[in-house]
């Protein structure tokens, strides 16, 4: 495959990714915005497709593709409903984190029933002291026996609540990200217990929450990867969450501009159509251009991630920030060119503007993909 080009296969994934955004996304996303619906009968159908596990082995019963497949399938399920993508790229990243650095007893355990999300996972990092600066966390964990002790809290964590499996990263040893291990911990263990749902500008189909540990008895079994190792993980699963966030950014953008182009068609005043005017044609010729480059730079970041290139750390971060910021200036002038109508519930563009904006503040800000661009450049 060149750089620019899909694959035959990757054309048929798209495809199938896009003929079940038709089917089971789009036709129902602005309800679930509306109502604050948690869809767990299409996100099971997405699994069906392969979707609960597209970068997990085959041997782990995942379906085995590379960053850029999973990069169509997120960029096309957002066309519909990027809260619903990026609900799945979560659980896709967790899973991959088992999947690559768990032993084969966590592996047998948690995956059979994570790929066709019979159990979903989310992804738990972040905590009210310690956001950006992820590896100053707290939460602490102490070996007792064959278990470890776990206590603390998680904030922000997407699935809170209603998923069954958290992976945690948790400290088990000293300041810094030396001292942090990541865990499996499930919802039905004693002493894990949840805030209620954040109340949220966008990604209304998906509950957001506190997560806490109070005393939580976890099997020693459940480490993932060695113990000091966890924060290490923790950035690899998200050099591929940040890829999948970029791709909810494109997809949502491309259905705003497709709408818009419509839209402008259709729209008249002062006689004419508002597609005749030069402003209109500039802004959408824009839009296509800004919206082009930054989903060349997306695959391209893919492709080194899924080759573990040594820049691929800094690709994805480059792309992530890229892709999100675009895709919110994107939208923000397909609204702008439906005029009032734009701001109005009736048409989608309001919802994607709210649900793309989160994309430049969470798995990672814009300004941390910033930093970790520029400390690469510059340890050179
Ligand atoms: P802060 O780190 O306090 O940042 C505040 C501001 O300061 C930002 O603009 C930031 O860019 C800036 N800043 C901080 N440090 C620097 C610096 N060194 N240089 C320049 N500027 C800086 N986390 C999880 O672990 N799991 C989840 O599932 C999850 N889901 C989320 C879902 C939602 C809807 C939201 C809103 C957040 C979610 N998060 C999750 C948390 C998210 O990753 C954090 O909000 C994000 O990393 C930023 O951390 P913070 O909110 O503490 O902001
Ligand atoms: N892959 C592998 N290893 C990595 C890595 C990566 N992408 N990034 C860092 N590391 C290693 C690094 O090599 C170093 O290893 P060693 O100790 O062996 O030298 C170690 O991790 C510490 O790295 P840094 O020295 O860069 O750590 P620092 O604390 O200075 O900064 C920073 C790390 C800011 C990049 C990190 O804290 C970060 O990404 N912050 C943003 C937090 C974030 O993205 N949160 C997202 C939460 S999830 C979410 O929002 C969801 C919606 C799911």
């Amino acid at each position: 495959m060149t750089q620019f080009d899909l694959t035959d296969d990757q054309r048929a994934i798209q495809d199938m990714a896009r003929r079940f955004t038709a089917d089971a996304i789009t036709p129902h996303a602005a309800e679930w915005d509306e109502k604050h619906i948690f869809p767990i009968d299409a996100i099971r159908a997405a699994a069906d497709l392969g979707f609960g596990g597209i970068y997990v082995s085959e041997e782990s019963g995942g379906i085995g593709l590379g960053r850029l497949d999973a990069a169509l399938i997120m960029e096309a399920m957002a066309y519909g409903c990027p809260s619903t993508s990026a609900f799945i790229s979560i659980h896709n990243m967790a899973s991959w984190m088992i999947d690559r650095f768990g032993s084969q007893a966590v592996k047998d355990k948690y995956l059979p029933d994570m790929v066709p999300m019979a159990r979903i996972g989310s992804y738990c990092l972040t905590e009210a002291g310690s956001g950006s600066d992820a590896a100053a966390l707290k939460t602490r964990a102490v070996k007792d026996g064959d278990h470890y002790v776990v206590t603390g809290s998680k904030q922000f964590i997407s699935g809170g609540g209603e998923n069954e499996i958290y992976v945690v990263m948790v400290r088990t040893g000293e300041d810094g990200p030396r001292g942090i291990s990541c865990l499996v911990i499930e919802k039905d263990m004693p002493g894990v217990s949840f805030g209620a749902p954040e109340r949220k500008l966008g990604w209304h189909s998906q509950p957001t929450a506190q997560v806490n540990f109070d005393g939580v008895r976890v099997p020693a079994e459940n480490l993932v990867g060695a113990e000091g190792e966890g924060f290490r993980i923790a950035m690899t699963g998200l050099d591929g969450g940040r890829l999948n966030i970029g791709a909810c950014s494109l997809g949502g953008a491309q259905r705003c501009l497709d709408e818009a182009v419509t839209y402008t068609k259709d729209r008249r005043q002062f006689g004419q159509s508002i597609a005749d005017f030069q402003n209109t044609q500039f802004m959408l010729a824009d839009m296509e251009t800004e919206l082009q480059a930054a989903r060349t730079l997306l695959y391209a970041a893919a492709v080194k991630v899924t080759e573990n290139a040594p820049d691929k750390t800094r690709f994805a971060a480059m792309a992530k920030r890229l892709a999100t910021d675009t895709g919110s200036s994107v939208v923000d002038r397909a609204l702008q060119l439906h005029g009032g109508y734009g701001y109005l519930m009736d048409y989608p563009i309001e919802r994607f503007w709210r649900d793309l904006r989160v994309h430049s503040i969470l798995e990672g800000t814009n300004q941390v993909m910033r930093m970790i661009v520029a400390r690469d450049m510059l340890r050179q």
